[in-house]
């Protein structure tokens, strides 16, 4: 079999999605998702001007292979547009041998090692009451486990909140300049215990809630936080620090038993090197979509389970359909399955990717069609255009800009 055709989407059914459609001289094609949030033209570029014209010709099944021609053969590895750029073509492979096997993907990984994958929601509020409101959203909609975030008295717009203008109308979180939201850390930590005070009042102490610092904290501000939060016995704390810094994580680790997930912005096993081999984490946080694929992916969470430390797949809006439905298949199939981010995505965007997986009482399914299980509507996609969009920008209340 033969590589005789490589394409790059570009659409926008809400938000951009940035898809590789892969199809061999057999008729059988691939899809793999390269979608790199506020900055996908660079993988674009990447992709169309230095991967496509490697493609062509070569054998489809020789997965690994390809994956490490793209990786060594580059020179310059690692990083977000390249490794987005080479999981698009990994998990197009992988698509295109499940569906030469006529098995679904998790079929080829090993198998399935669980019935169905637990899925956590996103439920966030300005302030409790509006918080609470959706955490019992999102338990009508099934979920069995749920992320809280909350707005901070005196901040206008904080992560994973929905802001509002002055006039109090919703600002969308994708512009075509960046939002800026504001912070204050003291405010965050004085803030958040009553957070889950009040969620664990309303909600009783069994519901496991999660919660994303979106990597704001010094290690000291974190060990802090980790500890004023052990009372309310949080499923885990996110991105506690810009983790690049592993060594940070020593620190918070010795302070606090609160269980710590770390990994959406890293890109390779590199980056996670001291924090593993030192079980400095409890969870893996990488995508599928940015860390180079299925084959690098599986490799990090058989080295994670040496470790006792289990997978928790970045699953947010901005990980395409075809992104989540490859995560859904190595959550099936690896043994230290953890959890699985789950927002949906618009109705327009599961009909331009029309899949195979389900979502029923807060557990995912990747479904039993060969491949991944995802169909691309070409036209609906043309019918909805790249849209310039950027992520915001956090500041400090004298203007510093914060991480974000
Ligand atoms: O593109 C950035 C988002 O995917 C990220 O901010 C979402 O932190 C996130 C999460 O945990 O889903
Ligand atoms: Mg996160």
């Amino acid at each position: 079999m033969k590589i005789v055709d490589a394409q790059v989407v570009v659409t926008s059914p809400g938000r951009n999605f940035v898809t590789l459609k892969l199809t061999t001289d057999d008729g059988l094609t691939g899809l793999g998702d390269a979608t790199l949030n506020g900055r996908e033209l660079a993988v674009v570029s990447y992709l169309t001007d230095h991967v496509v014209p490697l493609l062509t010709g070569r054998d489809p099944h020789r997965i690994e292979d390809t994956w490490q021609y793209l990786y060594r053969g580059a020179y310059w590895r690692r990083g977000p547009v390249t490794m987005a750029a080479i999981a698009a073509v990994d998990v197009a492979l992988w698509d295109i041998k499940a569906k030469a096997a006529g098995l679904p993907l998790y079929q080829l990984l090993g198998g399935a090692s669980r019935d169905r994958v637990r899925a956590y929601g996103h439920a966030n509020g300005r302030d409790i009451p509006e918080l609470l409101d959706s955490v019992r959203a999102r338990l009508a909609e099934g979920y069995q486990a749920v992320r809280i975030q909350s707005g901070i008295p005196g901040l206008k717009a904080v992560y994973g909140v929905h802001s509002t203008d002055d006039d109090g109308a919703p600002v969308l979180h994708q512009q075509a300049r960046p939002l800026v939201e504001d912070w204050d850390t003291d405010a965050y930590l004085r803030h958040t215990p009553t957070v889950f005070e009040a969620v664990r009042a309303e909600f009783g102490a069994e519901l496991p809630l999660l919660h994303d610092a979106h990597h704001r904290l010094s290690p000291v501000q974190a060990a802090r936080l980790g500890r004023d939060l052990e009372p309310y016995r949080p499923f885990w704390l996110e991105d506690c620090t810009p983790a690049e810094n592993q060594e940070a994580l020593r620190l918070v680790r010795r302070n606090t038993t609160t269980p710590l997930a770390v990994g959406e912005v890293f890109n390779t096993v590199h980056d996670y090197q001291t924090l593993i081999s030192e079980q400095l984490i409890d969870y893996v946080r990488s995508a599928v979509t940015h860390f180079g694929g299925v084959t690098p992916l599986r490799k990090l969470f058989d080295y994670a389970a040496q470790f006792q430390i289990r997978s928790a797949v970045h699953g947010p809006e901005d990980i395409s359909p075809v992104g989540m439905a490859a995560a859904l298949h190595l959550d099936l199939a690896v043994h230290n399955f953890g959890i699985q981010e789950y927002s949906g995505h618009t109705p327009l965007t599961d009909e331009v990717f029309r899949h195979a997986y389900t979502f029923t009482d807060g557990h995912l399914h990747p479904g039993e069609a060969p491949g991944i299980g995802v169909e691309l509507d070409l036209d609906l996609a043309a019918a909805h255009p790249y849209e310039a969009a950027y992520l915001p920008v956090n500041r400090l209340q004298d203007g510093t800009v914060h991480d974000w």
